[in-house]
């Protein structure tokens, strides 16, 4: 990553996305911020930070544009390093020349996510943090921007820290214990720490399982639509998306290919797949269309195996299995004569998971929306914090494992040397999360998911 060796450049980007707009802003942060910008624009003699100045940015006497430009001193801005930010009027062309001004007069154009790895290095935030930023700018529900905000502000970063302090406390007695010059040392009785340790097994347990509402929060519950040829599920994917996307005819295979749409529901996105009817087929192209249905099944949170309630089917029940926690079999188009399959279906269906439903009455649909709020009130869990990121969900669950490891060994009274490396596993696992320790690659990963100027 080129900007770990650049930390005296400065730097500078357009924070605002390419456009037309009311204004633009270009950010400049790093040391020779001020006196870069001082070659493009008058400032007072005396600059404060935190002060807007408005003026003209100028290139050889011709005015380039008018602009208002803030002030960050070192140590009170966005990244520790003196920052400005340029407030131009929205146009590209002259975000551009601006840009250009400031790269010759020594500024570099800024890496993605270098401002947010400034702040991280400077230690104006920590990992989390960091991750959060960009979850925040990606978000796409209320929901998930005021989870990422939370974590921005500290929140899931203090609960860390508290299983971390808990851990180094405990590690630093039991190391005192078994190191016997420190024999007349006071230290903690085993209760006290197991009364420690398992508090804090009980905060990143309740963390590892709130990421199955993080992975809903911050990318979407994904219903999948299954079932034969005809029996109407399109129809049902055009009412619950709101929208007639997927083409509906009496032809059976008529879907093809996926047919995929969200809808924001309760500040969740919900994101529903419409699939090819599953069926024995001669046809090679709707054979790689089933083969796609039944791929969706695996990454489905719900999944919807729609049955015709006025024809005796011969759907293969054998595709769903390993799936039946999260099927629910929905018996449509309840507004025709149902036959003696219906009876049948009602008759031996398990209660708890069959509905029936009419896609010509969009009320009915009603009870697949009630399913979907159940899961989502399911995915709840005890912590109001919620995780959201793929890598602090795997460090947490690392995290976790040993300190369980370390829990259990304390009550089976096992040697503190073996207790102590448990725990020091887990304080490794900590260290990473925060990002008190790092590896070049993970940083990378993470940093050049940004965009440019963030
Ligand atoms: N009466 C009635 N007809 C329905 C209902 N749902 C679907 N249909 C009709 O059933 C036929 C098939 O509907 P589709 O939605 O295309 O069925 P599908 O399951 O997507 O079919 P494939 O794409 O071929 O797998 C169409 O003529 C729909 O109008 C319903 O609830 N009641
Ligand atoms: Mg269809």
């Amino acid at each position: 990553m080129a900007y770990l060796n650049g930390p005296e450049d400065t730097i500078c980007a357009p924070a605002t996305p390419p456009g037309f707009g009311g204004v633009s802003i270009i950010r400049v942060s790093g040391p020779r911020s001020l006196e870069i910008c001082k070659k493009i624009f008058k400032f007072p003699s005396q600059v404060d930070s935190h002060k807007i100045y408005f003026g003209d940015i100028f290139h050889q006497e011709k005015t380039v544009d008018e602009v208002l430009v803030s002030y960050f001193q070192k140590g009170k801005s966005y990244t520790g390093d003196e920052t400005i930010e340029i407030s131009c009027h929205g146009s590209p062309v002259i975000v551009e020349e601006i840009i250009q001004l400031l790269l010759s007069h020594g500024c570099r154009l800024a890496e993605r996510g270098e401002f947010t790895f400034r702040a991280y290095m400077n230690g104006n935030i920590d990992l989390v943090q960091a991750e959060s930023v960009l979850t925040l700018v990606e978000s796409q529900t209320q929901r998930a921007h005021q989870t990422a905000l939370r974590h921005l502000k500290g929140e899931l970063s203090d609960k860390i820290k508290a299983v971390q302090n808990s851990i180094q406390l405990s590690l630093a007695h039991l190391e005192a214990n078994i190191d016997f010059s420190l024999e007349n040392l006071e230290t903690m009785n085993p209760e006290e720490i197991i009364s420690r340790i398992g508090s804090a097994h009980k905060t990143t347990k309740e963390l590892v399982s709130s990421y199955s509402l993080g992975k809903i929060v911050s990318d979407s519950l994904k219903v999948v639509l299954v079932g034969e040829p005809n029996v109407g599920k399109s129809s049902l994917f055009n009412k619950l998306i709101n929208q007639d996307k997927a083409i509906v005819t009496p032809i059976a295979g008529t879907t093809r290919d996926l047919v995929e749409a969200s809808v924001v529901y309760n500040g969740f996105k919900i994101h529903f797949v419409d699939t090819a009817g599953v069926h024995q087929t001669l046809d090679p192209i709707e054979q790689i269309g089933i083969s796609k249905s039944k791929q969706e099944l695996q990454d489905a949170d719900i999944i919807l195996c729609v049955l015709d309630l006025s024809l005796r089917g011969g759907f293969d029940f054998d595709l769903l299995k390993g799936y039946a926690a999260k099927t629910i079999f929905v018996g449509n188009k309840d507004d025709i004569k149902k036959t003696s399959y219906s009876d049948f279906l009602s008759e031996n269906m398990p209660k708890h998971n069959y509905i029936e439903v009419s896609a010509m009455n969009k009320k009915s649909l009603q009870k697949i929306w009630d399913i979907i709020d159940q899961k989502l009130k399911d995915s709840f869990v005890e912590t109001s914090i919620v995780v959201l990121k793929q890598r602090q969900y795997e460090l947490l669950a690392s995290l976790e494992s040993r300190i369980e490891n370390a829990l259990k060994a304390l009550r089976q009274d096992y040697s503190p040397e073996f207790i102590a490396i448990e725990l020091r596993f887990a304080l490794e696992a900590s260290y990473e999360l925060l990002g008190e320790k790092f590896d070049d690659q993970v940083l990378a990963k993470i940093f050049q998911e940004f965009c440019i100027g963030k």
